[in-house]
């Protein structure tokens, strides 16, 4: 792919002021989101400054707001990075580090004046697609890259966040866009194979079953988190879970095997009331880490994107950044068993979801009040999941709101891609419709969100169900 020559040379001034403050050892202080992106941002950053020999702090956090701003100034670090949010608040930055320089890697739509300590590095200035073309830790691995042209191992950790940013929108849900230049560079530094097969996690090396039930995109209902049911779902379509003495893995069936397995969990995603095209999300392009070990989660893109995901959602997003910064051992085993957490609360939600008629449908959006049923962190993820499984009858999107523990209303907003929704622009409508019941909001078009005030939820899916109304007719 032909390098973006403007975009990449928009990194100058970033790197020109990391330097300044890391040739002196002076502290770092970096902030990110709290998804598997945001974690593989921090990550990069994180392995950036540990290399340098500078002093660095990472912190992970659901939003960025004046509190959190205010305590960063207090600990008076040399330089502040964001990454994976910032954008979309330029001049709260300006205005509660003024003092400070501040360095913005994001992907987020940029709103309001920029600041003059503030250097923003953002593809969405120079004609790029943010949502789908390249993600935070795509930009924090150029970032890295235009440092020190070595930082190229972390390439793999760019893929990563890109993956957890749903951005396998190309063809066999490859990465598209300036992922695919990053990619040939995990390519030629012998980090990186891709094959198309069944995207269940470790399919080289997990027994079948356990490789199904690890998976939570697609989430198939029934059996993702369950390697009980996965066990006999295999027994029941005549798939040998060994073969000799060995379990077999998913690259051990042939061809006729596969077709047999691909089917059968056809049929039942369908009988699970599953769109019959969300099934083709089964098959798609695999990435493979080669220089991670085999049997880790840290060998298949998609699996290395769900366990840092679940480290930030569950709370313990340090054993995610240490994950991306080399632990393994114990920071490993504790963050697996955080993902089993993960999915079986995801499992959970869906059911609750599922049993209970939750999601309402107005004029032209669906909402989903969860309140206190479901956890502010995982409420987008549950969307996402039921976009994902076309158990929506129409292509609205899907906003749901879940009561945060500050007190605030987290609303999480998506889309599913497709044609008749190209025109929406989710993130303007959450910024416009929060900031019209005193809340904050802002994003992507085809995923946003936004903190409203307590009792304020009706009037503000009043306002977005309008909005997207507004914008579809438009389009
Ligand atoms: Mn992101």
């Amino acid at each position: 792919m032909e390098p973006p020559k403007e975009f990449l040379s928009s990194f100058k001034p970033a790197a020109d002021l990391f330097k300044i403050h890391s040739d002196q050892g002076a502290v770092i202080r970096i902030l990110t989101h709290n998804d598997a992106d945001g974690v593989a941002s921090g990550g990069i950053l994180s392995n950036v400054c540990k290399r340098v020999g500078t002093p660095f702090k990472t912190t992970v956090e659901k939003r960025l707001d004046e509190q959190i701003l205010k305590g960063v100034a207090e600990e008076k670090p040399s330089l502040v990075v964001l990454t994976d949010f910032g954008s979309g608040y330029l001049e709260l930055v300006g205005k509660a580090l003024p003092d400070l320089d501040v360095i913005v890697l994001d992907h987020h739509m940029p709103m309001g004046n920029q600041p003059t300590r503030v250097v923003q590095v953002n593809p969405l200035l120079h004609g790029i697609d943010g949502s789908r073309d390249i993600a935070a830790s795509g930009v924090c691995y150029l970032f890295a890259k235009q440092l020190d042209p070595r930082n190229v191992d972390l390439s793999p950790l760019a893929l990563v966040g890109a993956l957890g940013d749903q951005q396998d929108k190309g063809e066999k849900k490859s990465l598209k866009g300036i992922n695919i230049l990053i990619e040939e560079e995990a390519t030629a530094a012998g980090l990186l194979s891709k094959d198309v097969d069944l995207i269940f996690y470790g399919h080289e090396t997990r027994p079948i079953a356990r490789a199904i039930a690890n998976t939570t995109t697609p989430f198939i209902p029934g059996l993702s988190g369950r390697e009980d049911s996965c066990v006999a779902f295999l027994d029941h379509v005549g798939i040998p879970l060994k073969t000799g003495d060995r379990m077999q893995s998913l690259s051990d069936l042939d061809e006729e095997e596969k077709r047999k397995l691909f089917s059968a969990l056809s049929s039942h995603m369908v009988a699970e009331g599953c769109d019959a095209k969300t099934v083709h999300n089964l098959i798609g392009t695999v990435y493979t880490f080669k220089k991670e070990e085999a049997t880790t989660p840290m060998r298949d893109g998609r699996e290395y994107s769900s366990l840092l995901n679940a480290c930030a959602r569950m709370r313990r997003p340090s054993l995610g950044i240490g994950i991306c910064l080399g632990d393994r051992g114990e920071a490993m085993k504790d963050s697996e068993q955080t993902v089993d957490e993960y999915r079986r609360k995801i499992g959970g939600y869906l059911d609750w979801v599922r049993t209970g008629d939750r999601i309402k449908e107005l004029n032209a959006i669906y909402v989903l009040s969860a309140g206190t049923d479901i956890d502010e962190n995982i409420v987008g993820v549950v969307s996402s999941i039921l976009l994902g499984q076309g158990i929506l009858k129409s292509t609205k999107p899907i906003v749901s709101a879940a009561n945060s523990d500050d007190g605030t209303v987290k609303i999480s907003s998506r889309i599913a891609e497709g044609t008749a929704y190209m025109g929406i622009h989710l993130g303007k409508i959450m910024q416009e419709a929060a900031g019209a019941v005193k809340g904050a909001g802002g994003g992507h078009d085809n995923a946003a969100g936004a903190f409203i005030p307590p009792g304020a939820e009706d009037e503000f899916m009043r306002r977005v169900d309008e909005l997207v109304a507004k914008q579809w007719s438009g389009s």
